[in-house]
């Protein structure tokens, strides 16, 4: 019988509802962890797919008023994985009730609602925690203990990609993500804001300047399913609905350790389907992660003798690698959904051994230094200039 409890409330049963569901559902069985999470309540909007999710993953209750979770004392932690609109009120809300409280990324649409949720969960002394899954990636945290030990050494360049190609077609539907009043931003918050979050995780350097430019390549599309709030054009008998969100961003950047970097994200990279990658070049070494090949890591180590130089790559799939070893022998690589259920679980362990939130990678000091830097792009590209991140107040 498993020991005490961690009674989760997530909000949420789309694709990032699923994959905190598994998360909740796995952490258990493939760590030993001091607190069993229990996939207590799942709240949401629409009944039938609430309903059907919850029975789907065993959710012990399902609630389409999310209030339900915030009154009931039995839940610990509220999670929440809803679109981009949504996260400010619920988080403020729970944190409010003094709950704990995990948010998908990116925190907010917006710099001002990231203010208000960081200052929300500051003043109530709650828990918080930011589903930057990819800091959980064995293949990124050891990337990360590589620079811990000095192997990279002093950063000169940095080079962050994230492509994709799913909305390339005209003929794709107007979805939640490409809209401003829901979803913040287009590729910026949603794919830029993982980049921009692994170089600050891997590296432990700050983006102190950017400059940057957008651009919305295909600006309406056939309206899918209707969404509040949307104003919808017709052409002839189909109806029509205005992109106000970047389809693509490139932006370059200085280091706080010096160093300079390229960032781009976009959603019409054709043949990219997911692919993360980050680059690092120091004065000893270099890093090279890439999302299509999730087990491996990509190091350059320029301190070995010259006849032994060259590009390794590493499979992160060991005991010796972070997290790897809670799963399978070598070589038996686990994948994207894993990333959620390392996540899940450094969560409970953290819970429970009642550390301090500030203890805690990723929290919402990170996702609110993610949204500066995403803002400062943001008006850079308006004004067509450099500037400083600390500039965004
Ligand atoms: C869609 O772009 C998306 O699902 C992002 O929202 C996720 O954060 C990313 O991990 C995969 O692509």
């Amino acid at each position: 019988m498993p020991g005490p409890s961690l009674n989760v409330g997530l909000i949420g049963y789309q694709f990032m509802g699923k994959a905190h569901s598994n998360a909740w559902l796995q952490a258990p069985h493939f760590f030993d962890l001091p607190l069993h999470p229990v996939m207590h309540t799942l709240s949401g909007r629409s009944l039938a797919p609430l309903q059907k999710t919850a029975k789907s993953w065993n959710w012990q209750h399902y609630t389409q008023n999310y209030k339900d979770m915030l009154t009931n004392p039995d839940i610990g932690l509220i999670d929440i994985a809803t679109p981009n609109n949504a996260h400010a009120e619920l988080a403020i809300a729970a944190a409010e009730a003094k709950k704990d409280v995990a948010c998908e990324k990116p925190l907010a649409r917006t710099w001002s609602e990231a203010k208000a949720m960081h200052a929300a969960v500051k003043k109530a002394k709650v828990n918080n925690f930011l589903w930057f899954n990819y800091r959980r990636v064995p293949a990124v945290a050891y990337a990360r203990q590589l620079v811990l030990q000095g192997r990279i050494g002093r950063i000169f360049h940095v080079r962050g990609l994230y492509l994709q190609d799913w909305i390339k077609s005209p003929n794709t539907p107007f979805v939640w993500r490409l809209s401003k009043s829901v979803a913040g931003s287009g590729s910026h918050g949603d794919l830029c804001a993982h980049t921009i979050d692994m170089l600050r995780y891997i590296s432990g350097e700050e983006f102190t300047e950017v400059c940057g430019t957008f651009e919305t390549f295909i600006k309406q599309r056939p309206l899918g399913r209707m969404l509040e709030g949307l104003t919808a054009s017709s052409s002839g008998s189909q109806k029509l609905a205005k992109v106000d969100v970047d389809d693509a961003v490139l932006f370059l950047c200085r280091l706080s350790g010096g160093g300079l970097g390229t960032f781009e994200a976009t959603r019409f990279a054709t043949g990219y389907h997911n692919a993360n990658t980050l680059e690092i070049n120091g004065d000893k070494g270099s890093l090279r992660f890439d999302l299509p090949n999730f087990s491996f890591l990509e190091f350059y180590d320029d301190t070995l003798p010259a006849s032994e130089k060259g590009w390794r790559k590493i499979s992160c799939t060991t005991a010796n690698h972070p997290y790897a070893g809670q799963y399978w022998p070598p070589d038996h690589p686990i994948g994207y959904a894993e990333s959620f259920v390392n996540t899940a679980a450094d969560i409970t362990s953290h819970i429970a051994n009642a550390k301090k939130p500030a203890d805690f990678h990723a929290n919402f000091d990170d996702g609110l230094a993610c949204q500066q830097i995403l803002e400062a792009v943001t008006v850079s590209a308006k004004e067509k200039c450099w500037i400083k991140t600390k500039e965004i107040r």
